[in-house]
């Protein structure tokens, strides 16, 4: 078998999503997501100028020996842009085999552990009322795990909280929207919040909060500490962890389950954190993080460690990523949970997508390969925008993290 052709399609059915899809001489082709939010237009060039002129001709069964081609015959490795393009290569070869087998993508990563996908959903509101109510609603809804965040007294754009009456959506449109913030009115507020909500709906529903890497080491070892009674499924990325050795100071004051690793791209980003035990929770997706040839290895490095995955799944994943995610969830031990921030409709427009919510879980059908096709006629009705992540400052205008 030969890759033949490669190509990228851009496309913005709301929002903006890369994919790639990768022919062979067979008459198979594959998928992958290549969507690095806000930062599309790099992945796309990083692909087409240096990774699919050496794609074609090879043979698309040696997925492991490409996947090494690209990541270690290059000498410029690692880094979001450069691990979001391995990682969409992987994903269609991974495709293309499952297809060529006639098999679902959960078969050929070891079969399923279970039958179904525990999820989360969001839930946000401008204040506490508003978001305890958006809570319940998910859970009328099924939802047996929700990820809670607020509009905070004082601060005037909180992370996570939906700035129109859509769902909420991390980019907007143009250069990054600023935001403000404010830490200590944040952590008054969180635990008499999740005092609220376990007040509200008892013991039963799992509690999720991301705490988007705002915190120092010992606000975020304290913010832990005070949220032991809510007992939380996971607190998530609590600081910026490109300091390993910082998460160090919460565990040592904390029993509260840690989540960490979105923004992560190698096994080495967190070989500290699974060694030392330092989190419960690796988030690092397969789109941003190689793929799926990659990811086995970390899931099963951090299994050792009694390390569960928890996928990043907001809605700048697209589609695609999502099946192959629920692939991936099905097949192995140490699965803990997976995000689940639904698409607006006119996503699932372009994207046909086989997999379904019901009672809290994510269920995904038997098609051969990864299962997720993209209709490019309609993919080019709704041509790429510009959008951008926010950025945060604090009130007297020092940059912070966003
Ligand atoms: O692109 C960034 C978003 O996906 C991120 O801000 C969402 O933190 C996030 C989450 O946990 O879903
Ligand atoms: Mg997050």
């Amino acid at each position: 078998m030969k890759i033949t052709d490669a190509k990228v399609i851009v496309t913005c059915p709301g929002r903006n999503f890369v994919t790639l899809k990768v022919y062979t001489n067979e008459g198979i082709y594959g998928l992958g997501d290549a969507t690095l939010n806000g930062r599309e237009k790099s992945v796309v060039s990083y692909l087409e100028d240096h990774c699919i002129p050496a794609l074609i001709g090879k043979d698309p069964d040696n997925i492991e020996d490409i996947w090494h081609y690209f990541y270690k015959g290059a000498y410029w490795k690692r880094g979001p842009v450069t691990m979001t393009a391995v990682s969409a290569i992987d994903m269609a070869l991974w495709d293309i085999k499952a297809k060529k087998l006639n098999t679902p993508l959960f078969n050929l990563l070891g079969g399923k552990s279970r039958d179904r996908v525990l999820v989360y959903a969001h839930a946000s509101g401008k204040e506490m009322n508003e978001t305890v109510e958006r809570t319940g609603k998910l859970i009328d809804e099924g939802y047996q795990a929700v990820r809670v965040q607020s509009g905070i007294p004082g601060v005037s754009h909180a992370y996570g909280v939906t700035r129109e009456e859509k769902r909420y959506e991390p980019a907007g449109k143009g250069i990054p929207f600023e935001e403000q913030w404010n830490t200590s009115r944040y952590l008054q507020y969180i635990p008499e919040l999740f005092e609220k909500l376990r007040a509200t709906f008892g013991n039963e529903i799992h509690l999720l909060h991301d705490v988007h890497h705002r915190c120092s080491p010992m606000e975020a070892a304290r913010l832990a500490k005070e949220l032991e009674p809510s007992h939380l499924f996971w607190l998530e990325d609590p600081v910026s962890a490109e300091l390993q050795e910082s998460l160090r100071l919460i565990r040592m004051h904390s029993t509260t389950p840690i989540a960490i690793g979105e923004v992560f791209n190698t096994v080495y980003d967190f070989t500290t954190l699974v060694t030392e035990q330092l989190i419960d929770y690796i988030r690092m997706p397969l789109v941003h993080g190689g793929g799926i040839t990659h990811l086995l290895k970390a899931a099963a490095f951090a299994s050792f460690y009694h390390v569960r995955t928890g996928f990043h799944g907001a809605t700048d994943l697209s589609p695609v990523n999502m099946a192959a995610a629920l692939h991936f969830d099905l097949a192995v031990n140490n699965f803990g949970i997976q995000e689940y921030m639904v698409h607006e409709n006119v996503v699932n427009e372009v994207f046909r997508i086989n997999y379904h919510f019901e009672k809290g879980y994510l269920y995904i059908d038997n098609t051969p390969g990864i299962g997720v096709d993209i209709d490019e006629g309609k993919a080019a009705k709704y041509p790429y925008s510009m959008a951008s992540l926010p950025v945060s400052r604090k009130e007297d205008g020092t940059m912070f993290y966003w």
